[in-house]
């Protein structure tokens, strides 16, 4: 027995040297240690011993296990060392490296144009006016010329709230809001989100933006109109853009007339770019309606005025070539990051 437990001090000091994780560790305590341990299996022979051999057996079996215990914990704070030390190799930071550059936002391209065109605005004196989203069907069509059985009022084209409540079509309501409470002179521009119950497509969404402007003053003629939105599509496209009015109606103006810029790209003989028309189509335009100035409190007899619309998401489409208006709302990074 005394060879027996001597051979198992020697095998243990073997095998742990090969252990090199914590599972081979534990492996080695139950095979030597366990209660079906080699240990153990000499431990049950001790029946056989004499009285006088029992003790010095003892002893020696007792040593042997705190030999085994010391020398397990042992290697195991060992392999817990080399496992730190692996991971503090493995984890070491090279403090000298350039820092990771915090992503910053960038503008959308929808804010790129709608700030050059106010500041174009702001530049000729006008001021930024804004107003509410959910407007009244007063503000948004009666005061605006438009009828009850206009077409532009059917909840095909119009997000009815009730029957007086709307998400608003255009920002006209602004305007009119602004003439209610504001003797003129008047120079607005008013920017914002509108409403129109389309399907989404390449070129319609529920939801566009409009920049609208008004001018009211005494005098105001179509020549005002005339320069006053020359000078803005030189200032947005270029001082050597040449610019067109088309007659055309709109019942919140009269006359009313449709700004197209000649194509930059054909000079107006006609390509892919401006579908073969030589022109492109800016915005709408014309003085306002008299009907509208009196509906706002302002007598036509003594002020007139022009204004015009856009919508903002053509223009950007144009300057930055995008063919679906979708990607301006999917907020897709690699769509954005390019501006
Ligand atoms: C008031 C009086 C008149 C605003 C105007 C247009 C012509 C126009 C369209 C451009 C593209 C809407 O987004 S669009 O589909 N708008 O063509 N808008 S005149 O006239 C007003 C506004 C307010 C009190």
């Amino acid at each position: 027995m005394k060879a027996a437990l001597e051979a198992i001090r020697q095998k243990i000091v073997v095998e742990l040297q090969e252990a090199h994780d914590m599972q081979a560790l534990e492996n080695i305590r139950v095979k030597f240690l366990g209660k079906k341990g080699e240990l153990t299996a000499i431990l049950k022979q001790m029946g056989t011993l004499s009285a006088e051999e029992r003790p010095v057996i003892g002893q020696l079996a007792n040593d042997i296990r705190v030999f085994m215990e010391d020398h397990i914990a042992g290697r195991s704070a060992q392999l817990k060392d080399e496992l730190t030390q692996q991971k503090m190799k493995a984890e070491k930071l090279d403090v000298t490296l350039p820092g990771k550059k915090n992503p910053i936002g960038k503008k959308h391209p929808l804010n790129i144009v709608l700030d050059e065109i106010k500041e174009i605005f702001l530049g000729m004196g006008f001021s930024i006016a804004t107003g509410p989203e959910i407007e009244l069907d007063y503000y948004n069509f009666e005061a605006l010329n438009i009828p009850k059985d206009h077409p532009a009022r059917d909840t095909q084209d119009t997000f009815y709230i009730s029957d007086n409540v709307l998400l608003r079509t255009q920002t006209s309501p602004i305007q009119v809001r602004v003439m209610e409470k504001q003797k003129p002179p008047i120079r607005v521009l008013a920017p914002g989100r509108v409403y129109r119950s389309d399907a989404v497509d390449a070129t319609h969404s529920p939801l566009f933006h409009q920049i609208e402007g008004l001018v009211v003053d005494k005098g105001i003629t179509m020549a005002d109109l005339k320069g006053t939105l020359e000078i803005f599509v030189k200032r947005l496209y270029g001082e050597d853009s040449v610019v067109r009015f088309r007659p055309h109606h709109f019942p919140f103006t009269e006359p009313s007339a449709e700004l197209d810029c000649m194509c930059f790209n054909c000079h107006g003989k006609g390509c892919r770019l401006c579908k073969g028309e030589g022109w492109i189509e800016i915005l709408g335009c014309g003085m306002v309606h008299p009907k509208v100035l009196s509906n706002c409190g302002i007598d036509p007899e003594v002020y007139s005025g022009f204004a015009f619309g856009m919508g903002l998401e053509r223009v950007v489409m144009r300057r930055f070539n995008i063919d679906d208006m979708r990607l301006l709302y999917e907020n897709d990074l690699r769509f954005l990051n390019q501006f």
